[in-house]
């Protein structure tokens, strides 16, 4: 369904202010939906950006906690951390606004009592479980208990983080609370549903008719959701932080927090045009868009409709662009585990190289798979992308202009098969890049942005006016006046992308106010004009840098295990007796030496003061066998025999792990004789 529309509301999804924002978030949202909004405004189209901080949800109120301070106290903090890096981004939001705002709490208490007054949710009560000593019910987050699928005990309520299942809270086995550590117990409690299952006929002639032509991966989930059918969904929760429910008889119940969230694009258009917002939301000719992550692929393309359906009066998205995830050096990127690069961070570590960042996470865009970001990978397509293929034919040029024509801009005079080549093979170029970016297809439009540059470097190998300049003036000044715009096309091409390298590129060609229209034109810089001083656009990225910032994602992930390390639940109780069984000595080390084949297994010659004794152990990985020699242990001396790798061991040594996961021999702290018992 080819529609045309007269303007474009662009959404991308509002993070969670409970912390920075990361890489993986530029590269699945803001970074593709700012190139976006920058390429419609290029060609002169009626634009809305809008993003915000999402502040409610018990995301919010667990990092308060955790931390001893309000939620307040942590929305404060992070929407100002994540608001400025993305400004310093040239993420350009119309609007950047908060869901604790008066506006939005207004706007979505006015939503909710319009679907309430209309009669659209059910009232509905079911068994949850409350903490008793903390006075609260509980969040799926905040209960803790025994995974039924893996037995790990430390399973939430949502989610089992071991084997990855997931789950309700009154699923789990001895279900505790991470409030008060009390036992919960069910009580009653009534809310408000969405009847989803109202809106699956709408929704699915919506998606899966009129929406073929959206992303697979979004479409393929939405088809999923749909053919399992859809269930009344509850938008209202017992919990402190939130926007309290409009309705008489609610109280401690606030709107769950995807219930509100959504409803901040459009409080948040509110703020940026208090008096136009209507046309941006209701108007049959403006398009919408939702940039967002897989995860969120549910709620923007099924919940939220749902309650724009049942609203009434307001436009459905035109489409939803979601992102898979991006890696970080081929692990998962964790805000937990601290496996992450942090946008506030980068910004200064790195400075100045917001555009390095944008590129490489658009030529890694996670658009059809999940994909992978390495800090190699960074540096690589810095220096072989950025400074040896654009830097490089840009400073040519200019270069080239002041050595031949002393900044001027030299007139072209008759095109010749290469120029005309040039010409030609830059408009197919525009071509092929507006319809990747109308499309959504963002890393393949930045490879034809970059085939520009390379065109531009083939130019000038092929024409060579370093040598024409010995022998023919006239057709050095066509060829440096094709490059230079060439160079012009591509400050163009690429803002987008990079708009601060694009800036920059501007300013030293001299070029006035760009369009989209203008790229593949050969006169955009006149003759006679003067060009400024060539200036490095992109530098080298040495390996130092790259190597410190590896460190220092390596270092942050083993401060967190640290943090992070609690001891093993106690084992079931033994008696005396039991224990008895148990023979522990001390014995000395004589020798200690790899077995072959083996790389895990060290093989000790133990004095254990009746003759000595042989014993295989698994904890090569994390010695050096000759630092072992001479060492006291404890070994167990009546663990039967076994064959290890052909070798006989007669024993076990003792050992405990480290916050590392590295294994540490124990001995006595005293001098102790060589088959002492330990008891
Ligand atoms: N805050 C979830 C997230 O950050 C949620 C998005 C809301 S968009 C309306 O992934
Ligand atoms: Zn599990």
């Amino acid at each position: 369904m080819e529609k045309k529309f007269k303007r474009t509301l662009i959404t991308s999804a509002l993070p969670y202010a409970n912390g920075p924002v990361h890489i993986g978030h530029l590269a699945g949202v803001y970074v593709p939906a700012d190139i976006y909004a920058r390429f419609l405004r290029l060609k002169g189209e009626e634009v809305m950006f809008v993003g915000g901080s999402d502040e409610h949800g018990v995301p919010i109120t667990i990092r308060a906690k955790k931390e001893g301070v309000t939620p307040q106290d942590i929305v404060d903090r992070y929407h100002n951390i994540i608001k400025d890096s993305f400004e310093e981004l040239g993420i350009t939001f119309d609007v950047y606004g908060r869901t604790t705002s008066e506006t939005h709490r207004k706007n979505a208490s006015d939503f909710f009592r319009t679907l309430y007054d209309k009669g659209e949710f059910i009232e509905k009560t079911s068994e949850q479980l409350y903490d008793e000593e903390a006075g609260e019910f509980l969040a799926d987050r905040y209960v803790v208990g025994t995974c039924p699928h893996c037995g790990n005990e430390n399973a939430y309520g949502d989610q089992c983080e071991a084997c990855g299942t997931s789950l309700s809270a009154t699923d789990l086995i001895n279900p505790r609370s991470a409030l008060s550590g009390s036992t919960p117990v069910l009580r009653e409690t009534s809310h408000w549903y969405l009847p989803l299952d109202k809106w699956e006929p709408a929704l699915r002639q919506w998606i899966l008719e009129d929406h073929k032509e959206w992303r697979s991966n979004v479409y393929g989930q939405c088809k999923s959701w749909l053919d399992m059918g859809l269930q009344p969904r509850a938008v209202s929760r017992d919990l402190k932080w939130g926007i309290p429910v409009p309705v008489e008889g609610a109280e401690g119940k606030v709107l769950y927090v995807w219930f509100d969230a959504p409803i901040g694009y459009i409080s948040n258009t509110i703020d940026a045009d208090p008096e136009g917002w209507e046309k941006w939301w209701k108007d049959p000719e403006t398009r919408m868009l939702h940039f967002i992550g897989k995860d969120n692929i549910v709620f923007h393309c099924i919940v939220f409709p749902a309650m724009l359906m049942a609203h009434g009066g307001y436009n459905l998205p035109d489409n939803v662009p979601a992102n898979e995830f991006l890696n970080l050096e081929d692990k998962k990127i964790s805000t937990s585990r601290n496996w992450a690069v942090w946008l506030h961070e980068y910004l200064k570590e790195l400075p100045g190289k917001q555009d390095v960042l944008r590129y490489v996470l658009t030529a890694n865009a996670p658009e059809a798979k999940d994909n992978n970001f390495t800090w190699k990978d960074f540096q690589a397509r810095n220096n072989n992308e950025l400074v040896a293929i654009l830097g490089n034919f840009v400073n040519r040029a200019i270069v080239l202009t002041h050595k031949y024509f002393d900044g001027v801009v030299p007139p072209a005079a008759t095109l010749e098969p290469v120029d005309e080549a040039l010409i030609e093979q830059l408009r197919a170029l525009k071509t092929e890049l507006t319809e990747a970016l109308e499309t959504f297809h963002f890393r393949e439009a930045l490879r034809v942005a970059m085939d520009i540059a390379r065109a531009g470097n083939k130019y000038l190998q092929e024409t060579e006016p370093w040598k024409m300049a010995k022998t023919d003036m006239v057709r050095t000044a066509t060829i440096l006046n094709l490059a230079l715009q060439t160079c012009a096309n591509l400050a163009i091409v690429f803002e987008p992308f990079m708009p601060f390298m694009s800036a920059k590129l501007i300013g030293m060609l001299g070029m006035g106010e760009i369009s989209w229209d203008m790229i593949g034109r050969f006169d955009l810089i006149e003759p006679d004009t003067r060009v400024g001083e060539a200036q490095l656009l992109f530098e080298k990225i040495e390996d130092s840098v790259v190597e410190a910032q590896v460190a220092k994602l390596k270092e942050a992930e083993k401060q967190n295990l640290l943090e992070q390390w609690k001891p093993e639940e106690v084992k079931a109780e033994v008696d005396f007796p039991t224990f008895e069984k148990m023979d522990i000595r001390v014995g000395k080390i004589l020798e200690c030496k790899k077995v072959p084949k083996a790389d895990k297994l060290l093989q000790f010659r133990i004095d254990d003061g009746m003759g000595g004794r042989t014993i295989v152990s698994g904890i090569a990985k994390y010695y050096d066998p000759a630092d072992l020699e001479g060492k006291e242990v404890c070994f167990i001396a009546n663990f039967a025999p076994r064959k290890l790798k052909g070798v006989v061991s007669e024993g076990m040594i003792l050992s405990a792990q480290d916050a590392d996961g590295r294994l540490v021999v124990i001995g006595p702290t005293g001098e102790v004789r060589p088959g002492s018992s330990v008891g």
